[in-house]
């Protein structure tokens, strides 16, 4: 019997496990068009807290008691789909789950780039297309200038860090704990602020970033953004990609800083990574050479088992994952 976890009740503040129910589900026989995938690899991401709530927002709320969603990649076990076969492997969005029947139409066949299937959900999925298009679209990052990025020891955050030194940048990344640190310095960062040890963030970025930052890839919000804004340079972009900090705060934090903004004249722009969706194969391709000059890593945070997957998740707000994080089934 396959199974699912389902949402059971919207979380106030941080979820729990209370909030969640692995529950067995119907394994219907294949109509014409379709196919079952066994699921090998789920994705947990901070989005989902978001969707979480009964809010209106740029997609649907999870519905209570019905299977959540996420990426996932798996293998298709059985295809009644043309040009699909048992055997291949594809993703999808129907996660947290270790079985699924889809709609051919629903998959993506995993591009032939030589590199482990999960990495589609990480590096060369979803959260490193973030990073792409946020770094050198909305944030337009030229070589040469100085880029700050915020959680840079997770999925998006270490794809920002690696682009960028790719790219001629230089790097200041924060992150949580000297361990992490460490990591984000060994991709490349010419700065690494462990924002859990510092009193000031706008004191220790001044310090990290002497002449100032041009790019700002935001992540986390709050004091982060609040210190970007304080010693951001003229004309200065910043790229709002997330805001895990207030996902499950009712009280966020006000920004001294934000009156910056007119004399600096900076552009303060937020973004969804489905918006690039069109853009997939300059994706691919340009992350495609940058792997094969060996200039990017792969790190993964991996949770064994179905039964996992809410530890998985909850662990993203407690600083749980290096890279990106997984449930393996
Ligand atoms: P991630 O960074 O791999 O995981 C979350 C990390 O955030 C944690 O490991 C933790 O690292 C840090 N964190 C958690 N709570 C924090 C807090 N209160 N203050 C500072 N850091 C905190 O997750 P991801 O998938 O790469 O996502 C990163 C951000 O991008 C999120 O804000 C997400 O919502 C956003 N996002 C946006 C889009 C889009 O289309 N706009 C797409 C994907 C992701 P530390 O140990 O360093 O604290
Ligand atoms: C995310 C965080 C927030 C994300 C989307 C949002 C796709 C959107 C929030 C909103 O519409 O209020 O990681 O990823």
């Amino acid at each position: 019997m396959a199974r699912a976890w389902h949402l059971t009740s919207r979380p106030t503040g941080m979820p729990t496990h209370g909030n969640f129910a692995l529950r067995e589900i119907e394994s219907p026989m294949l109509g014409e068009g379709q196919i079952r995938v066994r699921n090998l690899w789920l994705s947990v991401d901070p989005y989902m807290r978001g969707r979480m709530n009964d809010a209106k927002s740029y997609a649907d709320p999870f519905a209570l008691d019905a299977p959540m969603g996420g990426g996932a990649v798996g293998e298709v076990i059985e295809s009644k789909a043309e040009g699909i076969a048992a055997g291949d492997k594809v993703q999808h969005m129907a996660g947290w789950r270790d079985e699924a029947v889809l709609d051919g139409k629903a998959v993506q066949k995993l591009p032939a780039l030589g590199v482990p299937d999960q990495a589609f959900l990480g590096l060369l999925g979803m959260p490193g297309m973030t990073a792409y298009f946020g770094l050198l679209s909305v944030g337009a990052a030229k070589p040469g200038e100085t880029v700050f990025v915020s959680a840079a020891a997770g999925a998006v955050g270490s794809t920002v860090v690696q682009i960028a030194k790719a790219k001629g940048m230089t790097v200041i990344g924060s992150a949580g704990g000297a361990e992490k640190c460490a990591w984000v310095q060994s991709l490349g960062a010419d700065r690494v602020i462990d924002y859990k040890a510092e009193g000031s963030l706008v004191k220790a970025l001044a310090g990290a970033a002497p002449n100032g930052i041009d790019v700002y890839f935001d992540n986390v919000g709050s004091d982060h953004l609040d210190a970007a804004l304080a010693v951001a340079n003229l004309h200065a972009r910043f790229a709002v990609c997330g805001m895990i900090d207030i996902y499950n705060r009712a009280d966020p934090t006000s920004l001294r800083y934000l009156a910056r903004v007119i004399g600096a004249r900076i552009r303060i722009e937020g973004f969804l990574v489905i918006d690039f969706m069109p853009r997939a194969g300059e994706f691919y391709r340009d992350m495609g050479d940058m792997l094969a000059s060996g200039k990017l890593q792969r790190q993964e945070t991996v949770h064994e088992g179905l039964e996992s997957a809410p530890d998985a998740f909850l662990g993203l707000f407690s600083g749980g994952n290096t890279g990106k994080m997984l449930v393996k089934i």
